[in-house]
């Protein structure tokens, strides 16, 4: 695969659906937040203005806020000037080969599960749960590390143990757990339910457990509006929402079952889209974009 940014003093390593990492000459890694954004699976065209940045600034704040709970993997904002603002560079960390996803509200995959078994990953739920309803209490829901394109499948909390030792299982979960409490309090004062959220976390050679890639943004989090949550059907997403309705109404001609790759996005919804993460941004950490 070609380097998405021509970065001077920097090797492409790997590329993800929307971030790209290189390795610097330091041994670090840099990290770069595209614009790209997906939706239903898809990458869409064209970009959406300064999402890269939005949500490496909302990262970097979340790793600030959250530095109590554990040390991150931020070793510095100065980056060559082609990434500036998109990039962080970071320290290298043995990346733990499990997904490790907290949930406070059912939806999603987790729904699915819940509606065939009454079990997510192998946490039993009470009955009468609904897509968006709040759970008693925070579940961990790790699941499989696929490899890119593939789907990550949903573990229990035994089959990480058997993976990683007892021990490591037991720090991950808490880790992510704690990650999600802390997360969704204070995105909860400001509006915004954490429905879910997805952690990276790396090891350092001591044995260290280090928050990685990115925190707590749309793109890793279900990110709901709080005065719009309603049990019982699907929640308006914070972010994507204008790109969905438009993909699946009539207007854009978009068969979602089909082979066909989703049709361009006119630019009032790319406009509408990025207002929605500048506001993301702007409501839970008080600053302007
Ligand atoms: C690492 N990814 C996933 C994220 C991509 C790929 N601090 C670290 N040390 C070692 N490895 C990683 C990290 C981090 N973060 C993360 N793969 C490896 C990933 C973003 C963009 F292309």
């Amino acid at each position: 695969m070609s380097a998405p940014y021509d970065v001077p003093g920097a090797t492409h390593v790997y590329s993800g659906k929307v971030r790209d990492l290189y390795e610097v000459e330091s041994g670090n890694l840099l990290m770069v937040a595209s614009d790209r954004i997906s939706a239903y699976d898809h990458a869409l065209d064209p970009p959406i203005p300064d999402k890269g940045e939005i949500l490496t600034r909302m990262s970097l704040w979340w790793f600030d806020q959250l530095a109590d709970v554990a040390p991150n993997h931020v070793v510095s904002t100065d980056v060559p000037d082609v990434v500036a603002g998109r990039a962080i560079e970071v320290e290298r960390l043995e990346m733990v080969q499990v997904e490790c996803i907290a949930r406070g509200y059912l939806t999603g995959s987790g729904l699915l599960d819940y509606r065939a078994t009454g079990v997510v990953s192998g946490i039993t739920l009470p009955e009468g749960l609904t897509d968006g309803s709040k759970l008693p209490e925070p579940i961990f829901t790790p699941s499989t590390k696929a490899a890119y394109g593939g789907h990550d499948e949903p573990i229990s909390y035994a089959q990480v143990a058997e993976q990683v030792g007892e021990e490591l299982a037991a720090r991950l979960r808490d880790l992510t757990l704690e990650v999600y409490a802390r997360g969704e309090a204070i995105a909860r004062e400001k509006g915004i339910v954490v429905a879910d959220t997805k952690i990276e976390i790396g090891l350092r050679p001591d044995g260290t457990l280090v928050l990685a890639d990115e925190l707590l943004t749309p793109d890793s989090s279900r990110f709901w509006p709080a005065d719009q949550w309603e049990p019982g059907h699907a929640q308006p997403s914070y972010d994507k929402q204008f790109v969905r309705d438009w993909l699946t109404s009539p207007a854009s001609g978009w068969d979602r079952a089909g082979d066909a790759p989703p049709p361009r996005l006119p630019d009032d919804i790319v406009e509408k889209t990025r207002a929605r993460y500048v506001e993301a941004y702007e409501t839970l950490t008080g600053q302007r974009f």
